[in-house]
């Protein structure tokens, strides 16, 4: 039986920009020869929108960005006259989950640097809803954990549940996004403390 397994990828160009597929097998296997089926449908966005969102609720603007570690997408925020997203209620959380999706992980304005275990917005506003996953925050590892993420694969399908993470843990390079917000008119005041 001849069996014949080939990996291929789709780059497609049009107007200008180009784009290539995840990697995909073909396979032939025996004289069953199949004809090639390609069907080009607009992609659905994986990971939300990229420019600015306002939410109906509290007229804030959200968007996503992909700045690296806590602290990059933090200095990325303030350079934008932004914040990592604070939230506030089960409903903010919702809408950030219907927006940007509930797959990606994205860092959240959540930290227990200054202060192990006294978690803490960098807008300063008061900590009142929380979100964390089963057996979260945790503080695992050499050196802690002290920056915290929504949408933990680990997590509950769909809460976006969150999880603290430190920089000598295995995971901390697996969150590289941010959801910033600001205000309608500018952006909230950054808490002392947290310029870094
Ligand atoms: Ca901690
Ligand atoms: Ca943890």
């Amino acid at each position: 039986m001849l069996e014949k397994v080939t990996t291929h990828a789709l780059t497609i160009t049009h107007e200008g920009f180009t784009g290539t597929s995840a990697s995909f097998v073909v396979s032939r296997t025996g004289e069953d020869v199949q004809g090639v089926d390609i069907v080009l449908t607009d992609a659905v966005p994986d990971h939300g929108p990229t420019g600015w969102v306002e939410s109906p609720a509290n007229g804030h603007r959200y968007k996503s960005v992909e700045a690296g570690s806590w602290f990059e997408c933090h200095l990325a925020a303030i350079a934008m006259g932004a914040h990592i997203v604070t939230i506030a209620d089960a409903a903010e959380q919702q809408w950030l989950l219907d927006t940007f999706g509930a797959d990606e992980p994205y860092w959240i304005g959540l930290t227990d640097e200054p202060v192990e275990g006294a978690w803490r917005w960098v807008t300063g506003e008061p900590l009142v809803y929380t979100n964390w996953g089963d057996g979260e925050p945790n503080d695992a590892h050499t050196g802690g954990e002290d920056y915290a993420h929504m949408n933990w694969e680990g997590a509950r399908p769909g809460s976006g549940g969150w999880r603290d993470l430190g920089y000598t843990g295995p995971d901390w390079y697996t969150v590289r996004k941010a959801i910033l917000e600001t205000g309608a008119i500018g952006g909230r005041e950054t808490a002392p403390g947290y310029e870094r």
